[in-house]
């Protein structure tokens, strides 16, 4: 993961769950050393896994967070649940924290995490980076406990977010919800409390995914994707199956290229790879099923001896092997419904072969829409957008490509990831003098 790669680079410690459950979870985490890294990982009981995980933070806070107000399932023994775990975790970190460090929180999981740690005293920089969207202060005030949650929020120093539009939502949310006041440009005022709120987008580890594109590969799935090619074109999807990506939209509106341009059937293959994830939260019950029926119907009617339209895999695939088919494919199908960043969206670009580079189609609604500008940006809600967007991909001229391409390449050099933490780090560190001068006055 693009977090573990970038933190590498420094010494520290990772705090967080171990991902295991307990019956009697320890009150102190067990610490492992890995290089100069160490990490202290705690258990969760299954009580705050079903409460404070499957519950409050994918029931509820990720659905908001993605626009989605009707799947948002609110409950109150879950959000209790939800503050319970960030105040265990508070007590617990609250021991391993040093005078002069730096703590930098990751995610909606973990909102409140500052102010339980400054409950119990601790003073140093707090930071947190918020990966999925910020909605628009009227989505996000359809949740209960969204006004507790933004109270919270001036307790760390600095919060960065994906984009200057969630930047935005965010900073009327405080304004709106909570009286905060500006102070500059990203500066807010709560009471006695400062916050600064900027974006910041993720990036990749652009020169892996060159490298690694670059190597040939061994796996099943390669294998049979090239020898299943032959002169067909690939385009490929790569997403957690998860409902803010647009999977069953995307099949759709790949069936609706189909239909409309005949004379493609059989000259190309849609490889879609959709990892499960959070199987235990109905919602994606649901959504496998409707994707398996999608599925379905679209190989059932369209599809012909010696040819299927999608091939669809539901199991993870190493780095290298998804470099590699990025490479190989003509058109990366980028089309979440809401997405924080979207990583698939640079990664793609990234594995590309520079003389001979695919077209990258992107959701006008991911985060890296704002930085992916030569992209082909399509509305996911648009079937017959997304169709002609793929009809304009697979036909577009090698010359245009290449610029399209190298434009996108400068994008991710400018910042990838371990430049995006340098400078998160290199921020935060600026409020150490800054909270220690207002403590003195
Ligand atoms: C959240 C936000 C934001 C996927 N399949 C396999 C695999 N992957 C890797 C991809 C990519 C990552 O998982 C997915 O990242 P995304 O950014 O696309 O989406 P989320 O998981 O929803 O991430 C998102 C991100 O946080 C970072 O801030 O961009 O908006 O929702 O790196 O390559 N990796 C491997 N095998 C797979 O089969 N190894």
């Amino acid at each position: 993961m693009a977090l573990h790669e970038a933190f590498q680079a420094y010494k520290g410690l990772w705090f967080g769950w171990s991902g295991k459950v307990s019956a009697h979870p320890a009150a102190q985490p067990k610490i492992i050393d890995k290089g100069q890294v160490q990490y202290a990982v705690m258990d969760l009981t299954s009580l705050d896994r079903q409460e404070y995980y499957n519950g409050f933070a994918n029931r509820a806070l990720w659905p908001i967070m993605h626009y989605r107000i009707g799947l948002s399932e609110f409950s109150r023994a879950d959000y209790a649940g939800y503050l319970r775990v960030n105040r265990s975790f508070a007590s617990a970190l609250a021991h391993l924290i040093q005078p002069d460090d730096l703590v930098w929180v990751h995610d909606y999981h973990l909102i409140p995490l500052a102010s339980e740690l400054r409950a119990v005293g601790i003073t140093n920089p707090i930071g947190y980076f918020h990966h999925i969207p910020w909605p628009a202060p009227e989505v996000l005030g359809a949740l209960p406990g969204s006004t507790e949650l933004l109270r919270v929020i001036p307790d760390y120093d600095l919060v960065g977010v994906q984009t200057e539009r969630d930047a935005d939502n965010l900073r009327r949310s405080l304004v709106q919800e909570v009286g905060a006041v500006h102070r500059g440009a990203d500066l807010l005022d709560v009471g006695s409390r400062h916050v600064r709120i900027k974006s910041a987008p993720i990036g990749i580890d652009v020169h892996g995914f060159q490298q690694a594109a670059q190597r040939s590969g061994s796996s099943r799935l390669l294998k049979q994707t090239i020898a299943g090619l032959g002169s067909r074109k690939l385009i490929i999807g790569v997403d957690r199956l998860d409902y803010s990506k647009g999977i069953p939209e995307r099949m759709e509106a790949f069936e609706r290229f189909l239909v409309s341009h005949p004379d493609q059937r059989g000259r190309v293959t849609y490889l879609q790879i959709a990892p499960t994830s959070r199987s235990e939260v109905p919602e994606y019950a649901t959504l496998s099923r409707v994707v398996n029926e999608t599925l379905g119907r679209i190989n059932g009617s369209l599809g012909e001896p010696g040819w299927v339209p999608i091939h669809y895999v539901t199991s993870t695939y190493s780095r290298a092997v998804l470099a590699r088919l990025y490479r190989l494919s003509r058109v990366g199908l980028v089309t979440p419904i809401r997405d924080g960043m979207n990583l698939v969206a640079k990664e793609y670009v990234a594995a590309q072969d520079p003389q001979d580079p695919g077209v990258l189609i992107l959701s006008k609604f991911a985060g890296a829409a704002e930085e992916l500008t030569n992209a082909l940006i399509v509305n996911p809600n648009d079937k017959v957008e997304v169709a002609e967007a793929i009809q304009q991909a697979l036909h577009m001229s090698r010359e245009e490509r290449v610029a399209r391409w190298q434009a996108m390449l400068n994008v991710l050099w400018a910042s990838d990831v371990s430049q995006w933490a340098a400078s998160f780090i290199k921020d935060l560190a600026g409020h150490k003098t800054s909270r220690a001068r207002s403590k003195i006055a």
